[in-house]
């Protein structure tokens, strides 16, 4: 089955997804094996690989050491055309629809193509959504682009609409890593009501409470990366109910 009808057949069954976000320039090699070891007895579904500032084949050797230890799906989070590497299973191939910058719109995506074409990743053509959180991100600066107004809620909503009405298959709602603010219940609860596509939520959850209160409003798959870099033992808060813990 592919990422993506894996993805449409949680969001059926209400089943909740979470993907844990690493980043190659924040994780050190030697300890990616003991970070997927409490990753995989955890709730986790997913493991998304990106970051914004990557040196070239840091992505490319980090899947293949994550792949060693765990058999979820690890999904390329990319923040350019350098990370893209056929040892994952998937790309979210994001379009930065927030913004009005061509080069995050479409032109990165032309650049891609030589490179895809030489992978099996499944492409995940991904409308991608910056909400202002209280201070700048590193999407912001890196995209030139400014975040959307977090008061202005029916502008995110129709963004939101005009990303599935073009054809992208999810929308991701993007705090930015280490927001203050991560994305509130009214901004997911009025995008979900518009949105037949699944939708993502990421950008400063850090507590159990608020990965809950994403998903009530309306969150089908969640990302969480800061909150596990600064404190692993976050993991144990999410620990997978025992009869499930396999590993
Ligand atoms: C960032 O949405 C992700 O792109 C995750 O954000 O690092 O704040 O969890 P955090």
């Amino acid at each position: 089955m592919t990422s993506y009808q894996n993805i449409l057949d949680s969001k059926s069954s209400n089943q909740r997804l979470l993907a844990v976000l690493i980043d190659p320039d924040k994780i050190v090699l030697h300890n990616v094996e003991h970070f997927i070891s409490k990753l995989n007895a955890s709730i986790t579904t997913h493991i998304f690989v990106g970051g914004s500032d990557v040196e070239d084949t840091k992505t490319d050797v980090l899947v293949r050491e994550i792949k060693k230890w765990t058999t979820l799906p690890v999904i390329l989070f990319p923040g350019d055309v350098s990370q893209i590497t056929s040892e994952a299973d998937a790309i979210l191939f994001l379009s930065l629809i927030s913004g009005r910058n061509p080069d995050y719109l479409i032109g990165k995506h032309v650049e891609a193509i030589s490179k895809l074409e030489s992978t099996t990743l499944e492409v995940i053509p991904t409308g991608y959504i910056l909400v202002e959180n209280g201070k700048q991100t590193a999407v912001e600066r890196i995209s030139q682009t400014k975040p959307l107004s977090r008061d202005n809620i029916e502008h995110i909503a129709n963004t939101a609409k005009a990303g599935e009405l073009l054809g992208m298959k999810l929308i991701y709602l993007e705090a930015g890593s280490g927001a203050i603010h991560p994305i509130n219940k009214d901004i997911i609860e009025q995008v979900k009501a518009k949105l037949s596509i699944p939708l993502i939520v990421g950008g400063g959850i850090k507590t159990k409470t608020q990965l809950e209160d994403a998903y009530v409003a309306g969150a089908d798959l969640v990302v969480i990366g800061t909150a596990f870099e600064n404190d692993e033992s976050f993991f144990e808060e999410l620990k997978k109910p025992q009869n499930e813990n396999i590993c």
